[in-house]
């Protein structure tokens, strides 16, 4: 079939829509549409809100690396792409709220880019593209806002509260003649974002369908003496070629052996340059992004293929603290009590391995989960992959070891997107520290524990959609020991994976 023809089939295909054709998912710009008109929905429900108010955003700039000419590839600023799905740099967007009036505003780019970025098109051109009613230029903003005489400009201006930075507050020369008010628009569109349409969960299950399929590639092609960067690349590669991604929604964390209980392992100081050994767990942390959509997956296996005893044993605590969280999530379920059930359940099994020994009550009580899992058990994911909204006005952070870290403490509502990441990690600083207090150091058996010391650790992390009764798992790997065994097994002995497929080509 052709792409024009594929195109033609789909029943989302009316009206324009982004597309990278193939296989690749067609986003409608209703999309966009919705979620302006839901934002406006709620912004008209807010008293503080006076009729003729106007939103406006300003979208990401291009930039270039340091002092040079050398462009960055730009990726939209995540409200600004919720709002319009605009792909180019440096536009503003206005909406006005009586009326879901939505107005792009696009730079006057000079002569010279026919030259060399190539074709200027008209704003006509922009209008059919985004669906838009009007469109204009930047150097107009203020005489087209003047123009429609609102009552207020909402901009937006908050905190984001996994970074602890404030949005970039629209401006542009002239708004001094506009009453501005910052402070309405940030948690109405943070807490629009928090709850997906139809429309964006199509687009996350997208990602999640391209990305599940990447990590299968990467686990088909894992052996010992390979590079972690290798299978970075054949990820990202994966995603790109057959997903249109040309985004990963985060640096890739590649860690094998002991890299594994390193968190955010693969940044620039550590960027997944370890030699694989024989005996590895690998734990890949990978999620692609198509049109600033994320995804946000772990998978964690042994580079020859099979476990020992040992991690066996810690792969199945954590799958079992996994499994019970995915089987108790449903709307009313409070994120918190979500991360309780992952440390108790590890608890629970560590103290089955030996590695504990005593009344999982008198642990939970001193917080002994928190050694083995710092980090939270999951967090909203969207065009973010921490998306935004975690902590609204009226929701506070718990701050006690664990749970400190959590991105969310929510109650679960329909519509929410969140990962599942419980782990279980052998960090030293962490194991040092619980035995240097003897409030902690009475539940640890030191014999066992040494034997784990280098282990590293393990992490499953899916990503999931809150439903009216339960969840959706968009995720879809291998997940316990024995289907990992044998995917890698099969794969091994196949000539036919994607990686095997690629490398015949060159
Ligand atoms: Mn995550």
């Amino acid at each position: 079939m052709t792409d024009s023809a594929r195109r033609g089939n789909m029943a989302a295909s009316e009206g324009p829509s982004f597309w990278l054709g193939k296989e690749t998912l067609q986003v409608p710009a209703a999309l966009f549409a919705q979620n302006r008109s839901r934002l406006c929905d709620r912004l008209r429900a807010n008293k503080e809100t006076p009729k003729k108010s106007i939103i406006l955003l300003q979208g990401g700039e291009q930039t270039n690396r340091y002092c040079t000419d050398t462009g960055i590839i730009f990726r939209q600023e995540s409200y600004f792409h919720w709002t319009f799905g605009v792909t180019e740099a440096d536009c503003y967007g206005a909406v006005e709220v009586d009326s879901g009036n939505a107005i792009l505003f696009i730079p006057r780019l000079p002569e010279s880019y026919a030259v060399w970025m190539g074709k200027i098109h008209p704003p006509e051109y922009f209008k059919q593209k985004y669906a838009v009613n009007e469109v204009h230029y930047t150097d107009e903003l203020s005489q087209v806002l003047a123009s429609k005489n609102p009552s207020l400009l909402l901009t937006l201006r908050g905190v984001n509260t996994d970074s602890g930075s404030v949005t970039r507050e629209a401006s542009f020369e002239g708004i001094s003649q506009f009453t501005v008010n910052n402070t309405i628009l940030h948690p109405e569109i943070a807490e629009c974002r928090v709850i997906k349409t139809d429309m964006e969960l199509e687009v996350l299950r997208y990602t999640n369908k391209i990305s599940s399929e990447a990590h299968k590639e990467v686990m088909k092609a894992v052996k010992p003496g390979m590079k972690e960067y290798e299978l970075e690349s054949l990820f990202q590669h994966y995603c790109y070629t057959r997903g249109g991604m040309r985004h990963t929604s985060y640096t890739c964390i590649c860690g094998s052996g002991h890299n594994s209980s390193v968190l955010h392992y693969g940044h620039a100081g550590a960027p997944n340059e370890k030699t694989i050994e024989d005996g590895d767990l690998c734990l890949f942390d990978m999620g692609g992004e198509y049109y600033c959509y994320g995804s946000d997956i772990t998978c964690t296996f042994p580079a020859n293929g099979k476990f020992t005893p040992d991690q066996r044993a810690i792969y199945e605590a954590v799958l079992k603290s996994s499994r019970a969280v995915l089987k108790a999530v449903k709307p009313g379920v409070a994120w918190p009590d979500m991360h309780r059930l992952a440390d108790r359940v590890h608890l629970e099994e560590l103290t089955k391995i030996g590695i504990l020994q005593g009344n999982i009550e008198d642990m939970v009580k001193v917080h002994l989960g928190a050694v083995f899992m710092p980090h939270g058990l999951g967090h909203l994911l969207g065009i973010d992959v921490h998306d935004v909204g975690g902590y609204p006005e009226g929701v506070e952070r718990i701050d006690l070891p664990g749970l400190r870290s959590l991105r969310t403490a929510r109650v679960l509502v329909p519509g929410m997107v969140l990962t599942v990441e419980p782990g279980i990690y052998f960090i030293d600083h962490l194991l040092d520290q619980a035995l240097a207090d003897p409030a902690q150091a009475c539940f640890l058996n030191n014999e066992v524990l040494a034997r784990f010391r280098g282990f590293g650790g393990v992490r499953i992390e899916d990503d999931i959609a809150v439903t009216a009764t339960g969840m959706e798992l968009l995720t879809c790997v291998p997940r316990t020991t024995d289907e990992i065994e044998a995917f890698m097994g099969e794969a091994q002995s196949s000539s036919k994976s994607f990686a095997s497929v690629s490398s015949q080509c060159l």
